[in-house]
């Protein structure tokens, strides 16, 4: 007998245990066929969990000599990949069969980071989403400008689309809440769409119709409450969620483990449960170290400073020091948020502090 695990719907009775409902659980069963494809929705970094085409979901480990070409990261297979899995006895006899990955598909897209701003490794934090929702907070823990501008130029730089969805909003004082709408106007201003909620009391209708039918990203500091946001989406605890430290009044590194939640329609007839889309929920995250920008690219990935930079008397020109930079001008006109163009340098400064380094 071979160790393999199946899915069941979220509201309906499981066929292989009658337990209902639950979301991954495992049982001894025959393997399948010996290759199979299937979509990676949990990354412990020693194993996968793959959701195989059957609805079955196996665990999976990869080949120790498995490695994608190209990319230098710290995870070669990460959750939202579809993959090929090959099931294989093994040499040794006392021990189990075992699901191999060996083989990612090409990817539609991916969302990357350097773990810290001069570290060679990098990190994919998933593939083939369809867009990022970035919880931020403006307290409790605070959410640096910094950060949320570095992810997002790397999701413009991969071509994601990406929602910021501030939390928390009960916890706001006054001058706070005046920093929240500040924060909203600059961002609609450039273009991103977003949304203000309290994760704790909030209804699945409130925030579904942003969710509904992709895949979605959730990613932010420690502690912002993107495991709470899942919770309340479902209507009850599918992942554990903690306290915020006292003393630091950061969070505490909950989520250890990248994993992907389906949405499914709750019917309570006998059709099969129709799929809302999916959302991934990530370990928070603490510094966002961007990969790969060439310096005269670092402008392309800021909206508002790429849209001005057309004005720039240099084609290469990049808005630190050059004379005719227009981009300049607008910042010290109040055009550009100082918040955005000090970001926009923090990261210039990334590349000339690891040239000389
Ligand atoms: N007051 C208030 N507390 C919230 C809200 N959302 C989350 N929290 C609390 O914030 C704490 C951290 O929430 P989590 O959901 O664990 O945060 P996380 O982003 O998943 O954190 P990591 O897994 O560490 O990355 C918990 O105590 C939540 O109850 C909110 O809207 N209002
Ligand atoms: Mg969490
Ligand atoms: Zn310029």
């Amino acid at each position: 007998m071979d160790r393999k695990s199946h899915t069941a719907p979220l509201n309906g009775k499981c066929d292989h245990c009658l337990r209902s409902p639950h979301r991954v659980h495992y049982t001894l069963a025959p393997v399948g066929a010996p290759i199979m494809r299937g979509l990676v929705i949990k990354s412990t970094g020693s194993s996968y969990i793959v959701r195989l085409d059957d609805g079955t979901s196996v665990e999976c480990h990869i080949k120790g000599n498995f490695r994608i070409r190209g990319i230098r990261s710290t995870n070669p297979v990460a959750v939202g990949d579809y993959v090929v899995v090959e099931s294989q006895k093994s040499k040794v006899e006392s021990s189990e069969a075992g699901f191999w990955i060996t083989e990612v598909e090409e990817r539609r897209n991916y969302i990357i980071r350097r773990s810290t701003n001069l570290s060679k490794e990098s990190h994919i934090l998933a593939a083939n989403i369809d867009q990022v929702a970035l919880i931020v907070t403006v307290n409790h823990p605070v959410t640096s400008t910094t950060f949320i501008d570095r992810f997002l130029a790397t999701c413009e730089a991969y071509r994601v689309r990406a929602i910021l969805i501030f939390n928390k909003i009960d916890l706001l004082k006054e001058e706070e809440l005046g920093q929240l709408a500040e924060l909203r106007a600059l961002y609609e201003s450039i273009g991103y769409e977003t949304f203000e909620m309290s994760a704790i009391s909030l209804q699945p209708s409130e925030i579904l119709p942003l969710l509904a039918g992709k895949t979605t990203l959730l990613s932010g500091n420690s502690g912002v409450g993107k495991s709470t946001l899942l919770n309340a989406l479902f209507g009850r605890e599918i992942t554990r969620t903690g306290k915020i430290s006292d003393s630091h009044d950061k969070g505490m590194h909950t989520t250890t483990f990248s994993e992907m939640y389906e949405l499914v329609e709750s019917q309570n007839g006998t059709e099969p449960a129709e799929s809302k889309g999916w959302i991934i929920d990530t370990p928070g995250i603490k510094g966002f170290g961007t990969i790969d920008f060439e310096r005269e690219e670092v402008g392309h990935f800021f909206p508002e400073i790429f849209r001005i930079s057309a004005d720039c008397r240099f084609g290469n020109c990049t808005h630190t020091n050059e004379p005719g930079c227009a981009v300049i001008e607008a910042v010290e006109h109040g055009e550009i948020a100082m918040s955005r163009y000090e970001s926009y340098l923090s990261i210039l400064g990334d590349y000339t502090e690891a040239k000389y380094r």
